[in-house]
C-alpha cells in the first residue's frame, strides 16, 4: 500500500513538474491578442496622456506590482554612504574613480553595498549610464584598485569564481562587457554595483535585503511580496538616491543585461528619476512578449528561478493566455522616458521578436506624448537600429553585451542626455 501511494506521488509530482519542450517555432505560436494598453482593464479607452496618467497606468503599475514582481513591504529606517575610496587621476588620468559604501537598515538588521563610480575628467556635469554586474565590481575593469566583493558569488570557472567567493583571479574578466574608456572618452560616466550584494542570486530568502524586513519569525516574503528581481531594481533606486546628490552628475541611464535587463526595466518603472533605461537582452519576465511562449516560459522561468518574481506570479506557470497584462505595458510605464530594447538574433531562449514586438506595442503610450516609438510598420533588420525615444536594435550574434550594443547606446544616449 505504503509502495503504491509513494509511486503515485512520484508520478503527480512528475507530472507538476514537467515542462513542455521549449518552442522556436513560428507556427506554433499560440493564437493569443496582445492587450491593449489604451484600453483600461473596465473597457475605457484611453486618448489622452492625461487620461493614461489619471486612468490607466496605475492600474498597469499595480498589476505588476502585485502580481509580477513584488511589493517592496516597507519603507527602510535609515540610509547612509560614505566614500571609502577615491582617485581624481584613475584609469591614467581619464577619470575620477570613488567608491561608495552604501548601508541601509531596517529592524536593527544592516545590509551594506559597494558602489564604483567612474566619471570622466574635463566633463564637469556628466551623464552616467548606471548597471548592476554579475560578479563583482572588480570584474568590469583591470584596475588594481577596485575592492573585490565579499559577498556570496556563483561559481564559474570561466570567470575564475570557485567557493562562491571573488579573488584576485577574477579581476577584469568581465570588462568585455563595460567599454569604460569609450565611455569616458564620450563623457560618459559609469556607475556600478555588484548584484549579489543587494540580493544573492540563489533559492534562498534568509539573506539578502528580504530578509532586513522580516518579522518576528518570518522566513521568506509574502505571496504579493518582492523577489528577487524588485530587490535588485529598489538596489537600484538605492545607488540613484546617492548619484543623485553627487554635482558632478547631469542625469542617470539604467542598464541592465538579462536577468539585470529585467531588474533595470523594473527600475525605469518604479523610480522617475532615471532619465533613460536600457534593457539588454532582458528575454522573458523582461521586455518579451510571455503569451507568445516562445524559448522561456513563465512555467520555465518561475520553475528554474523560484525567487525572481512574486509568489503570486506563480499561478501564470504554463497559464500565460490568463495574463491580463504582456510586458509591453511594463514598458508603457516607463513612457515618455528614453527607453531602449535590445535584442540578439541568436539569442533564442529571451524570443528577439518577442522582444521587438513588445517595442511595437508599448509606442502607443509614446505617441500619446508626441514621442516617437517603434511603428506597426517598422521590421526589424539585424544590426540596423531604430533610435526613437523608444528605440531598438537586434544585433547578430549570441546572449551577451558587446562594444556594438554600447555604440549604439552611446549614440542614443547623445540624443537627450546633456
Ligand atoms: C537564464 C534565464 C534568463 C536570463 C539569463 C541571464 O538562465 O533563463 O531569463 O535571465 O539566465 O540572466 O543570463
Amino acid at each position: 500500500m505504503k509502495r503504491i501511494t509513494f509511486l503515485f506521488f512520484i508520478i503527480f509530482s512528475t507530472m507538476l513538474l514537467a515542462q513542455p519542450e521549449a518552442n522556436y517555432d513560428e507556427t506554433k505560436i499560440p493564437k493569443f491578442s496582445v492587450p491593449d494598453p489604451l484600453t483600461s482593464f473596465s473597457g475605457l479607452t484611453i486618448t489622452d496622456s492625461l487620461q493614461w496618467e489619471e486612468k490607466r497606468k496605475l492600474e498597469i503599475f499595480q498589476f505588476f506590482e502585485k502580481q509580477i514582481y513584488g511589493k517592496v513591504p516597507a519603507l527602510l529606517d535609515e540610509y547612509s554612504f560614505k566614500v571609502i575610496e577615491q582617485d581624481n587621476n584613475a584609469l591614467g588620468g581619464k577619470a575620477q574613480r570613488k567608491q561608495i559604501a552604501v548601508g541601509l537598515k531596517k529592524n536593527g538588521r544592516t545590509l551594506n553595498f559597494n558602489i564604483l563610480l567612474y566619471l570622466p575628467n574635463g566633463h564637469e556635469n556628466a551623464p552616467v549610464f548606471l548597471g548592476y554586474n554579475f560578479h563583482g565590481n572588480h570584474t568590469v575593469t583591470n584596475d588594481p584598485n577596485v575592492i573585490i566583493t565579499e559577498a556570496w558569488n556563483a561559481n564559474s570557472t570561466d570567470l575564475k569564481i570557485s567557493n562562491n567567493k571573488a579573488t584576485e583571479a577574477s579581476r577584469g574578466v568581465r570588462a568585455n562587457r563595460w567599454p569604460i574608456d569609450k565611455m569616458l572618452d564620450k563623457g560618459y560616466g559609469l556607475a556600478t554595483v555588484y548584484y549579489g550584494e543587494i540580493d544573492p542570486d540563489k533559492n534562498d530568502f534568509s539573506d539578502g535585503l528580504h530578509s532586513l524586513f522580516y518579522d518576528e519569525e518570518q522566513t521568506k516574503p509574502k505571496t504579493n511580496e518582492w523577489g528577487s528581481i524588485a530587490a535588485w531594481a529598489f538596489g537600484l533606486s538605492r545607488a540613484m538616491d546617492y548619484l543623485d546628490n553627487d554635482t558632478n552628475i547631469s542625469n542617470v541611464i539604467v542598464f541592465g543585461h538579462s536577468r539585470l535587463g529585467k531588474a533595470a526595466l523594473w527600475a525605469g518603472a518604479t523610480d522617475p528619476r532615471f532619465t533613460g533605461v536600457i534593457s539588454n537582452n532582458s528575454g522573458c519576465g523582461g521586455a518579451a512578449l510571455s503569451k507568445r511562449k516562445f524559448g522561456e516560459t513563465i512555467g520555465r522561468i518561475n520553475n528554474s528561478f523560484p525567487h525572481w518574481f512574486s509568489e503570486s506570479f506563480k499561478k501564470y506557470s504554463n497559464r500565460e493566455e490568463t495574463l491580463p497584462v504582456d510586458q509591453h505595458q511594463l514598458l508603457t510605464l516607463i513612457a515618455p522616458r528614453p527607453l531602449y530594447v535590445a535584442s540578439a538574433i541568436e539569442d533564442e531562449w529571451a524570443d528577439p521578436k518577442g522582444e521587438f514586438l513588445s517595442a511595437q506595442h508599448a509606442s502607443k503610450v509614446y505617441e500619446l506624448y508626441g514621442k516617437k516609438g517603434i511603428s506597426l510598420t517598422d521590421v526589424h533588420e539585424v544590426d540596423r537600429p531604430i533610435q526613437q525615444t523608444l528605440a531598438y536594435h537586434m544585433r547578430s550574434g549570441k546572449h551577451d553585451v558587446t562594444d556594438y550594443d554600447w555604440d549604439q547606446y552611446i549614440t542614443w544616449a547623445e540624443t537627450f542626455s546633456r
